[in-house]
C-alpha cells in the first residue's frame, strides 16, 4: 500500500529524466521561440517581425499547445532562452528572443515565471517529452557602448570581461583567440564577451548550470556560440550540467566542428546543413556534396553522425521557403534530419509553410497559422516522426547504424538504414526522378510502403529497387509491415498536386495494359 502510494506520488511528481545523449538519441525535436509560439490566453495579436518587439508568447502558452506538437510526433521541445535579458528597445528591437543576457539567476519575466517554467517540464514530463532549453554562457548584452557593466549579473566589473575587440568575418578562418576572446555584435549592440578563462567564472558557472538543469527539471541543454569558448573550458561545464549537451558551432567546415564533438555530447550538424540547404534549394543543386560531407561527419565526429541535431530551419537562417516554395524541394528537404543518423530537429512554422527570409523575418507567430493540422507539411513531419520511430521499434540496430548512401548523384540520393530506404531528389515538381538501388538490402521481391504517398513498391529477387516517382516527391521505403501502420495511423498526406500524377500515372498504366491486351488478342484473331 505504502510502496503503492509512493510510487504513485512519484509519478505525479513528473521528475526530470535529466536525460544523456544515449537517451536523447531516439528522440525528435521542435525546436520553439518562445515569444512567438503561443500566448498564454490563446488569442492571436498581430505580430509584425520587421519590429522585433515582444508578440506575447509565454511558458504558459507553450503548455497549452503541447497537444499539437506531440500530436505530430515529437518527444522533446527546445525553448529559446530562459533567463532576464535586457529590457526596452534597442538598435535592434527587443530581446525578445532570448539572446540578450542581463542576468543569468533570474528569468525572463515577460514569459512567466519561475513556477510556470516548472510547470511546462511537468507538463512535458507528464506526456514522457523532454525539455531542452537553450543557454548562453559566452556573452552578455549591452544597450549601450561602451557598457555600463554595473548592469549585469553576477560578472558586474570590467575587468570579468575580455576588452571590447569585434571579431571580424576574416577571423573567423584565421583567428581563433580571437573567435574566443573577441566580442559579438556591434557598436550599435556590443555582447561583451565573458572572460571564461578566469577559474572564479568558470567555477561560478559550472555551479550555475547544474542549478538550472535542478531547478527546472531541464533533460538537455542546447548551447549558444560555442566555438567562442575556448575547447577545455567544456567538458567540466557539460558535467556540471549532468545532461545531454548540444552546441551551436556555426560553421560550414566538418573538420572544424569535429573538435567540439569531443568537448560536448554534440553539435548542431552545420557542416551538413550548409550542404543539404543548398543542394535541395534549386534543381541545379548538387546532392552528391550531402554524401561527401556526411561520410566526413561519420568519420569525425566523435559517436559520429548519431547525437548531432540535424536540421534545416532555425532562428538564424533563411526558412527554406524563402528561397523555394516548389513543394517537391520542400518535402525532400524537409525528410532530411528524420533519415540520417542524428536527432531530428524541426523548427516551429516549418511545418505551417511559413517563408520568413534572414532574422527577424524567420520569427514569425506561429498563432497567426491558427496551429492548422491539415497541412501538407504537418502531415508529412507526422509520417517522418512515425516512421523513424516505426524502424527503431522494428529494427535495434536502426539508431545505431550508419547510414549508407547506395546512390550519391547530383540529382538523386538514395541513403539506406535498417529497414528504411530513402530516395530523395532535387528536380522539383515536374520532374520524375529515377532511382535505381541493385541490392537495397530488402528480401526477394519484398513488397514496400512508401510512407511518403502510401502506395507499395516491390522489390526485385535481389532485394534491390527500381523506381520512378512522380511530381518530384521522395519516397521512403519500408517493409509493408514496419510501413502500413505508419500510413494507417497518420492521415494522407499526399498533395493534391502528386495524388493527380499519381493517379494519372496509374491511368496510363491501365490504359497501356488494357492497350497492348487489346492489340495482343487483335493480333491472335487475326
Ligand atoms: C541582431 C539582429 C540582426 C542583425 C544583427 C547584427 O543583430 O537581429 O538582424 O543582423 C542574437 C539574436 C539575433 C541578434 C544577435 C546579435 O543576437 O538572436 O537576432 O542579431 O545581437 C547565436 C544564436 C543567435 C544569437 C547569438 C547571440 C548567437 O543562435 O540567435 O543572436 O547570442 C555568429 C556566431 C553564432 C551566432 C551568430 C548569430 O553569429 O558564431 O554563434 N548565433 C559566420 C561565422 C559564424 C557567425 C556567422 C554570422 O558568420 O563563421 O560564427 O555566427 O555572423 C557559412 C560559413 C559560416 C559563416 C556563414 C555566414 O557562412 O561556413 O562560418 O558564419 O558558409
Ligand atoms: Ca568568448
Amino acid at each position: 500500500m505504502l510502496a503503492t502510494s509512493l510510487i504513485a506520488s512519484a509519478l505525479l511528481a513528473a521528475p526530470a529524466f535529466a536525460a544523456t545523449a544515449e537517451q536523447w538519441r531516439n528522440r525528435t525535436i521542435y525546436q520553439l521561440v518562445v515569444d512567438r509560439f503561443a500566448t498564454p490566453d490563446g488569442s492571436s495579436p498581430a505580430c509584425d517581425t520587421s519590429n522585433r518587439v515582444y508578440c506575447g508568447g509565454t511558458w504558459n502558452g507553450v503548455v497549452s499547445k503541447l497537444d499539437y506538437i506531440q500530436d505530430m510526433g515529437f518527444d522533446a521541445v527546445w525553448i529559446s532562452p530562459v533567463v532576464a535579458n535586457i529590457e526596452g528597445t534597442t538598435a535592434y528591437g527587443e530581446a525578445f528572443h532570448g539572446y540578450w543576457t542581463q542576468d543569468i539567476n533570474a528569468l525572463n519575466s515577460h514569459f512567466g515565471t519561475a513556477s510556470d517554467l516548472q510547470a511546462l517540464a511537468a507538463a512535458l514530463h507528464k506526456r514522457n517529452m523532454y525539455l531542452m532549453v537553450d543557454i548562453v554562457v559566452n556573452h552578455v548584452a549591452s544597450p549601450k557602448n561602451p557598457p555600463d557593466y554595473t548592469i549585469f549579473t553576477p560578472f558586474d566589473q570590467a575587468s570579468q570581461f575580455h576588452t571590447e575587440v569585434f571579431i571580424q568575418q576574416a577571423d573567423y578562418t584565421t583567428n581563433q583567440t580571437a573567435v574566443e576572446q573577441g566580442w559579438l555584435g556591434d557598436t550599435n549592440l556590443p555582447l561583451p564577451d565573458i572572460d571564461t578563462e578566469d577559474p572564479n567564472i568558470v567555477s561560478t558557472y559550472n555551479t550555475w548550470v547544474g542549478q538550472l538543469v535542478s531547478n527546472y527539471s531541464v533533460d538537455g541543454l542546447r548551447i549558444d556560440t560555442v566555438k567562442h569558448i575556448r575547447q577545455d573550458f567544456w567538458p567540466d561545464f557539460a558535467k556540471s550540467a549532468g545532461v545531454y549537451t548540444v552546441g551551436e558551432v556555426e560553421d560550414n567546415r566538418t573538420d572544424y566542428l569535429a573538435g567540439y564533438t569531443k568537448v560536448i555530447d554534440s553539435v548542431l550538424d552545420y557542416s551538413t546543413y550548409y550542404s543539404v540547404f543548398p543542394a535541395f534549394s534549386s534543381t541545379s543543386g548538387n546532392l552528391s556534396t550531402v554524401s561527401q560531407v556526411v561520410q566526413e561527419a561519420q568519420s569525425s565526429f566523435n559517436n559520429g553522425e548519431f547525437f548531432v541535431g540535424s536540421f534545416i530551419e532555425n532562428h538564424d537562417q533563411p526558412r527554406f521557403q524563402s528561397i523555394t516554395t516548389d513543394q517537391a524541394l520542400v518535402m525532400n528537404a524537409m525528410s532530411w534530419p528524420f533519415i540520417q543518423d542524428g536527432i531530428p530537429i524541426l523548427y516551429y512554422g516549418q511545418e505551417q509553410g511559413y517563408t520568413g527570409s534572414n532574422d527577424p523575418a524567420n520569427r514569425e507567430a506561429l498563432w497567426l497559422s491558427g496551429y492548422d493540422t491539415n497541412k501538407t507539411l504537418v502531415k508529412h513531419v507526422t509520417k517522418l516522426n512515425a516512421a523513424r520511430r516505426a524502424a527503431a521499434a522494428a529494427d535495434s540496430t536502426y539508431l545505431t547504424t550508419g547510414a549508407k548512401f547506395l546512390i550519391a548523384a547530383p540529382n538523386t540520393l538514395a541513403v539506406q538504414k535498417p529497414g528504411v530506404l530513402a530516395l530523395l531528389a532535387n528536380g522539383g515538381n515536374s520532374s520524375t526522378p529515377q532511382w535505381t538501388v541493385p541490392n537495397a538490402g530488402f528480401k526477394a521481391n519484398e513488397v514496400l510502403m512508401d510512407i511518403v504517398a502510401c502506395t507499395t513498391v516491390t522489390a526485385d529477387g535481389n532485394g534491390g529497387v527500381t523506381v520512378t516517382g512522380s511530381g518530384g516527391m521522395p519516397l521512403i521505403l519500408m517493409p509493408t509491415a514496419v510501413g502500413s501502420p505508419v500510413c494507417s495511423s497518420t492521415a494522407s498526406s499526399t498533395p493534391a498536386s502528386s495524388q493527380k500524377n499519381a493517379a494519372s500515372v496509374l491511368a496510363t498504366q491501365i490504359f497501356g495494359v488494357t492497350l497492348a491486351a487489346i492489340l495482343a488478342a487483335a493480333v491472335t484473331v487475326m
